[in-house]
């Protein structure tokens, strides 16, 4: 290699690095950098989330399937039984006593029981789950968008995060573009029946534009917030403490 194109290439690496790290700033500063942000891979995570959001800024749907192509068999991954005591009561009790509080930055805090979610307008839909440990399934889930929700408590201007907590302390969140987007839902209902205990009954959360890990089963609350620097350790995800990426865009 001549010491010229050497010299250009170091240049470029150069100017490569100052933009990437010019990114993580101006996407800091336009809203489009996540909590993860921070970091060596701060920066792929960045510009990744940026893409996205400027591109997918038209809300498309994630593709929908039809019933013949259903999954025969639907892993129920990660799942031990919530060890908690309260959550075994609400089970046995056909979850008749779980509510789900709903508060944060919104006009109105809230908290639905189970028969109340299902009183708002539902959506079914056929999609494919994607796991990142390397297997698909599609199923038919049924559930109240998380946007008529939102709606009903009234989100604050302000609002940039919808976090959502799980009975076996699992948390995460999604920005706003997700939480409003059509196909993301409460979801209390698998292939026709209730939403069995083994994939997070009474009620998980489907976000189809993402991978498997944003989908939050067993859910026990949720806090709609302009930050979540400090919730855990301000990554937005146990997920993203654990070296996952908070977004999981697909
Ligand atoms: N509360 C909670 N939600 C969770 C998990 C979990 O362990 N706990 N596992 C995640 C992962 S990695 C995947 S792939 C899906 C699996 O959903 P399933 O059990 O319905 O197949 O749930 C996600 N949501
Ligand atoms: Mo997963």
């Amino acid at each position: 290699m001549s010491k010229l194109t050497r010299r250009k290439l170091i240049a470029g690496a150069l100017s490569a690095s100052a933009a990437a790290v010019g990114s993580v700033f101006l996407g800091r500063r336009y809203g489009l950098a996540p909590p993860d942000s921070g970091g060596i891979f701060g920066v792929g995570k960045t510009l990744t989330y940026a893409a996205h959001r400027v591109l997918l800024a038209h809300q498309p749907l994630a593709l929908e399937f039809s019933r013949s192509e259903i999954s025969k068999n639907f892993p129920a991954i990660n799942t031990i039984l919530p060890e908690d005591d309260f959550y075994r009561s609400q089970m046995a009790a056909g979850f008749r006593d779980w509510t789900l509080p709903v508060d944060g930055l919104v006009a109105r805090p809230s908290e639905f029981s189970l028969a109340e979610l299902k009183r708002f307008p539902s959506r079914t839909q056929i999609t494919e789950h994607i796991c990142e440990q390397g297997w698909t399934a599609i199923t038919e889930w049924a559930g109240v968008p998380l946007s008529y929700v939102l709606n009903a408590v009234g989100i604050r201007p302000e609002a940039k995060y919808v976090v959502f907590y799980a009975v076996d302390d699992w948390w995460d969140s999604l920005d706003m573009a997700d939480a409003w987007h059509p196909q993301t839902l409460l979801a209390y209902g698998m292939n026709g029946q209730d939403l069995p205990v083994p994939h997070g009954a009474p009620v998980r959360l489907r976000v189809e534009r993402q991978l498997g890990y944003k989908n939050l089963k067993y859910l026990s609350q949720i806090t709609v917030t302009d930050s979540v620097k400090d919730i855990g350790k301000g990554q937005g995800a146990i997920g993203a403490e654990n070296g996952y990426s908070w977004y999981a865009g697909i």
